[in-house]
């Protein structure tokens, strides 16, 4: 199979032009903000694609295994209930493109019907690690062989360029209600931008809805006895560390393999795992609490541009105070008419929808 690697690895020259996500941790934990809701409190946050490593995006496949998390499991069902429907939406000699694709345990019931029905299907698995994702797609190229295997590594906008060099109709999958860890303006505005540099006329998009409910029921999905759920949040403190010593090794021109190790950014420790559902607004929200006055710990080669960019006298002088919660992850939840809603502010025609037995879940179908 073909495997390309979008990712920007950007090395700048000085802190000032340190990478966007190093940049958007820095900023989120220096600039506090309002969540949407009524609430007029202000959080810290991070970068929410950084739950998701080789340990977050494990922890995550193994929380789909959990019988809390309904949503993984309703997904499941409307795909093996409805997979003659869905697959006849999706013509021979057609690209299906997979947004944030995981183990593919999902996708693999819709690449098994197509690998029976079709006989030239192409399948992009798009994912921001490379390891899991050679992982995901090696274990299903010689179970399928109709369909043509592609591997794109790295973030929305860093693959999305590649999708506009086939010329052939499309179907995108965004599953698990991925969709529901963004705000609806900025789930626009993607499904915009996917629409206008990617999508012809009559190509699709296949999005997974969670739908609201019982918040008790809710909050259980993301709260488990065995605490994967926390493991899953506190991951982020360990990844955010990682994706900023990298960068300032890079500025110092050191060598990974014989640099010692420096003290992490945060100490995980110091953090309480807090879920949260506000009904006003439908959404499932994660926070880390610091337990006690948290000292941030930034590298030396990028203290001083901190310090110059947010005025903080010495760079490493960020306190997280005993009681504040930094704003990891929302998940918003839908009502019956949402994805209507969404066509309606997108432009595409909404042409099917399907629901799981309990009616916990949906998968609704967009045209361009
Ligand atoms: C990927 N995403 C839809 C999951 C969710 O439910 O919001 C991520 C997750 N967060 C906690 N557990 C799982």
């Amino acid at each position: 199979y073909r495997f390309v690697d979008c990712r920007h690895n950007v090395v700048a020259a000085d802190a000032a032009d340190a990478p966007p996500i190093v940049k958007e941790i820095v900023a989120g934990l220096y600039t506090p903000r309002r969540l949407p809701g009524r609430s007029e409190t202000r959080y810290r946050s991070l970068p929410l694609v950084l739950l998701y490593d080789n340990v977050g995006l494990d922890l995550f496949d193994r929380i789909t295994y959990l019988p809390e998390y309904y949503l993984a499991n309703c997904e499941i069902d409307i795909l093996r209930t409805h997979t003659d429907d869905i697959v006849a939406q999706i013509p021979d000699g057609s690209d299906v493109i997979d947004l944030g694709c995981g183990s593919l345990r999902k996708t693999a019931i819709l690449l098994e019907a197509l690998n029976r029905q079709r006989t030239d299907v192409a399948y992009y698995a798009i994912d921001v690690m490379p390891d899991p994702l050679h992982e995901s797609i090696s274990k299903l190229v010689p179970k399928f062989p109709n369909i043509a295997f592609v591997g794109l590594c790295g973030m929305y906008e860093e693959v999305l360029p590649r999708l506009r060099e086939s010329p052939r109709q499309k179907t995108v999958l965004w599953l698990g209600s991925s969709v529901g860890n963004y705000h609806t303006d900025e789930v626009v505005q993607f499904l915009e931008q996917l629409s206008s540099s990617v999508l012809a006329p009559d190509d699709a998009i296949l999005i997974g809805m969670d739908k609201l409910k019982d918040r008790q029921v809710i909050l259980d999905a993301y709260c488990d006895p065995q605490g994967l759920r926390a493991e899953f949040a506190f991951n982020i403190l360990a990844h955010t560390s990682t994706v900023i010593h990298d960068y300032a090794r890079r500025l110092r021109g050191s060598d990974p393999s014989t640099d010692c190790s420096p003290p992490a950014v945060f100490d995980r420790e110091q953090f309480a795992y807090v879920n949260t559902y506000d009904d006003e607004i439908g959404g499932h929200k994660i926070f880390l609490e610091a337990r006690d006055d948290v000292s941030v710990r930034w590298p030396r080669e990028i203290a001083d541009w901190i310090s110059d960019t947010y005025g903080d006298a010495a760079g490493d002088g960020l306190v997280i105070k005993r009681g504040e919660r930094i704003f990891i992850e929302p998940s918003y939840k839908f009502g019956d008419s949402a994805a209507e809603v969404l066509g309606r502010r997108t432009g595409l025609v909404l042409s099917a929808k399907w629901t799981d037995r309990q009616e916990n879940c949906m998968l609704n179908l967009f045209r361009k």
